[in-house]
This record gives C-alpha cells, sequence and structure tokens, in this order.
C-alpha cells in the first residue's frame, strides 16, 4: 500500500520537556486520570471533511494544498486512494475514532443507485481498514448542504421532492454508519433555516423537520441500529438563521415533537460562540437536562464572527469544558471530533498532525486539571455553600412546592430584610488560574 504520510512515524509522547513538535508533550494514551485512562476519557476522533477533503479555499480563491491523494482523475480511485491515506493518518496519529459525511467518502454518481454503489464499495474499503487498525467509528452523517438540490434545505425544503431525496440519503446514510459499527449518528441542520421570512412558512418547516426525525428514529430502530442520534445545534452559518440555533432552541423543539428521548447534543466550541454563548455554557445546559452527548472539538476567532474551525488551543475553555464534561459521568457514546481544519497556508502533510497533536496535548492538560478541580471540590464547595439557605426548612418546603405567595409574605414579614452576600467571583477567578498553569 502507498505511504501518504511519508517521513513521519507514529506520534510518541515524549513529556512535557520534549522539544519534539512531532511527539506528545501531554496526551499519553494509557496514563490513567481518575479510573480510566486519558485514551478512555478523550476519546479523540478525526474528522475526514476538514482533514481529508479541505484544502484551503474561501470565498477568495479556491484551495491551496495539495494531497497526493488525490492525484488522479477518476474520482473513485481519488476515494480510495483517500480512505487509505486516512487510515494511516489515524494510526500514525494514535486516535481510536473517525467521522464522516457520506458525500466525503464517495463522491455523488449520475443519479441516487449510483452513488449508493459507490458507497458500497468505499465503506467495503472502510471496513476492511477498521479491521486491520482497531481504528471505530464514532459517528456518520449525511452531507444534506452541498448539492443544489438542497439550497433550500433538506427536512424543510419547501418541496416534498426534495424532503424524499434527503430521507432517501439519511436511509443509506444509518445503513453504513450500522454497517460500519457507528457509536452514533448526528443531524447537523445544515441548511435547515431560512433567508428571509417573506418566502418561509415557519411553523410549516419546523412541522416538516419533526417528521423527518422521526421517520429516521423509526428507521433507526427498524435496522436495529443501536448508535446515539445527536443533533448538533448553529444558530447561523450557511443560513441566516439556523432552527437549531442552541441546545436551548433544540431542546424545546425535541420536547414539542416528542423526540427527546432518541437524542443528545453534538457541542461544538464555535458553534458555542456564534450563538453568544461560551462553550462551557452549552455543556452546562446539556448536563443539565441530560443531553450532553458529544463534542466537536474546535473554536472560533473572538475578532471574526464566522464559524472559522480553528483547533482548539485555549487551555482555558477546554478546562471549562472538561469540567463540565467530567461532572457529568464523561462521555458514554460520544467523543471528541476535532471539526478544525487548518489554516489555508498550512499547505504541509505535516501541518495536519501539528494541528492534531496540538488540540490532544490541549485536552489531555484539560482532563488533568479539570479531574484536579473536581478531586479539590473546591468549586463545587463554594456553590453547595451559596445556596445551603435552600436546604433549610423554609427552602425545602419552597423546593417541593408546599409554600404559597402567602407564605412567602409571612416569612418576610417576620424575618425583614435578607442579609447579601458576595458571590467572590474575583476570587474563584484566581482560584481558577492557581490550577490553570
Ligand atoms: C458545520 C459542522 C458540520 C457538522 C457535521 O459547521 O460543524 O461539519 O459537524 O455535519
Ligand atoms: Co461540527
Amino acid at each position: 500500500m502507498a505511504e501518504f504520510f511519508p517521513g513521519i512515524d507514529k506520534i510518541k509522547y515524549e513529556g512535557p520537556e520534549s522539544k519534539n513538535p512531532l511527539a506528545f508533550k501531554h496526551y499519553n494514551a494509557d496514563e490513567k486520570v481518575g479510573n480510566k485512562t486519558m485514551a478512555q476519557h478523550l476519546r479523540f476522533a478525526v474528522c475526514y471533511w476538514h482533514t481529508f477533503k479541505g484544502l484551503g479555499s474561501d470565498p477568495f480563491g479556491p484551495g491551496t494544498i495539495i494531497r497526493e491523494y488525490n492525484k488522479s482523475n477518476d474520482p473513485m480511485t481519488v476515494a480510495e486512494m483517500t480512505m487509505e491515506a486516512a487510515f494511516e493518518f489515524f494510526t500514525k496519529l494514535g486516535v481510536s475514532f473517525w467521522c464522516f459525511h457520506d458525500r466525503d467518502i464517495a463522491p455523488e454518481g449520475e443519479n441516487l443507485k449510483e452513488t449508493n454503489e459507490r458507497l458500497d464499495k468505499i465503506v467495503a474499503l472502510a471496513d476492511r481498514l477498521q479491521k486491520q487498525t482497531g481504528v471505530k467509528l464514532l459517528w456518520g452523517t449525511a452531507n444534506l448542504f452541498s448539492h443544489r438540490r438542497y439550497m433550500a434545505g433538506a427536512g424543510t425544503n419547501p418541496s416534498p421532492a426534495v424532503f424524499a431525496y434527503a430521507g432517501a440519503q439519511v436511509k443509506k446514510a444509518l445503513e453504513i454508519t450500522h454497517a460500519l459499527g457507528g457509536a452514533g449518528y448526528v443531524f447537523w441542520g445544515g441548511r435547515e433555516g431560512y433567508e428571509t421570512l417573506l418566502n418561509t412558512d415557519m411553523k410549516r418547516e419546523l412541522d416538516h423537520l419533526a417528521r423527518f426525525f422521526h421517520m429516521a428514529v423509526e428507521y433507526k430502530q427498524k435496522i436495529g441500529f443501536k448508535g446515539q442520534f445527536y443533533i448538533e445545534p448553529k444558530p447561523k452559518e450557511p443560513t441566516k438563521h439556523q432552527y437549531d440555533f442552541d441546545a436551548a432552541a433544540c431542546y424545546a423543539f425535541l420536547q414539542k415533537y416528542g423526540l427527546v428521548d432518541h437524542f443528545k447534543m453534538n457541542i461544538e466550541a464555535n458553534h458555542a460562540t456564534l450563538a453568544g454563548h461560551t462553550f462551557q455554557h452549552e455543556l452546562e445546559f446539556c448536563l443539565a437536562n441530560d443531553l450532553l452527548g458529544s463534542i466537536d472539538a474546535n473554536r472560533g476567532d473572538p475578532l471574526l464572527g464566522w464559524d472559522t474551525d480553528q483547533f482548539p488551543t485555549d487551555l482555558y475553555d477546554c478546562v471549562m469544558g472538561m469540567y463540565v464534561l467530567l461532572r457529568g459521568g464523561g462521555f458514554k457514546t460520544g467523543g471528541l471530533n476535532f471539526d478544525a481544519k487548518v489554516r489555508r497556508q498550512s499547505v504541509d502533510p505535516e501541518d495536519l498532525f501539528h494541528a492534531h497533536i496540538g488540540g490532544m496535548d490541549t485536552f489531555a492538560r484539560a482532563l488533568k486539571i479539570a479531574h484536579r478541580m473536581i478531586a479539590d471540590q473546591t468549586f463545587e464547595n463554594f456553590i453547595k455553600e451559596r445556596y445551603k439557605g435552600w436546604d433549610s426548612p423554609f427552602g425545602k418546603q419552597i423546593e417541593q412546592g408546599k409554600a404559597t405567595l402567602e407564605d412567602l409574605e409571612a416569612h418576610t414579614l417576620e424575618h425583614g430584610e435578607p442579609a447579601v452576600q458576595s458571590g467572590r467571583q474575583e476570587m474563584l477567578e484566581n482560584l481558577l488560574n492557581d490550577y490553570i498553569r
């Protein structure tokens, strides 16, 4: 088999003192943090779309990146070489998982039948490579946003014919994800949103989207696919307003349409910040509502208002994310998928390694720090103390729904002005800094 990343050996852990840029300084797969190894906690996945299909194009120019595995005029040969390159990369990097869209791995044919035949061929190769390497599928998904037929959405398209095409595509994507033993399946609402309400029936579109999800749930059960379904919230881009705005909007939608038992969230850091939230906020909302599922690990640029999908290197953000995740008991079916792309000037194959090594080392540090924060109970104890009034008989009476407004009035008349207490924000921020060093 051809080697697509020559000159790069398996990436090793060399410790924090190492000066080797192609070594891990913090991620040591078999090292235990608490009762699990780093690999078991972090469940890193490489995404197919950015890492192997992204070539650095932007609205001002085409790609800048040339890859050996793209050097053929036959699209199926390219697809096969790319899959081989992908598994070489996963193995050299030492990740346990990968993620893909149907159209990343095999090009569309003349019609759905030919497209599905192409997929089957590539899936057979992926299956063989999974077995050879032990790398597993974290989740699969369908690309329902690139082809022009989906310009007005898929499950929310004004045309039932487009809705049907999208349904057929999801049917196949579920089958191949199941065949490859996927631990999950993601629905990111590609173009499920609108540009202008002058041409949009919002209520009808949302009803249709719910029908679409119900059909997917039914088919999942029919074929016996046990993987977890995830919704991936995003507030905007590509549409001006995406229906899956944030975790709270998705939760309201799932509850209204009776879907809440079938989905968890796939939280992407850069989507959280686009929604005006922090990564931590979105995860905390999921933790509070039993929605924690999986993570698309990346970051935006605070100076830019779009989805820059940069590799996660901000230790603070990653610590706060891991702090929520560990308090929620860690991943079950999910993992940390690097939905991130190298910059347009990072044209060398080795840049893919630097990018992923950086992201993995950052999360490894974040894991250790968050683990210490939880072991010490520093912040938990502070919060417990802050809310301790609710553990008093009076607080309990309210929490248990046994108090009326008259009771509140009587309490206030008897006790007068409540004592105020400091929130101690600065002290807590200083304590956090003591952990992050
Ligand atoms: C788009 C995005 C997608 C999903 C999968 O912003 O994050 O790549 O993760 O469709
Ligand atoms: Co994503």
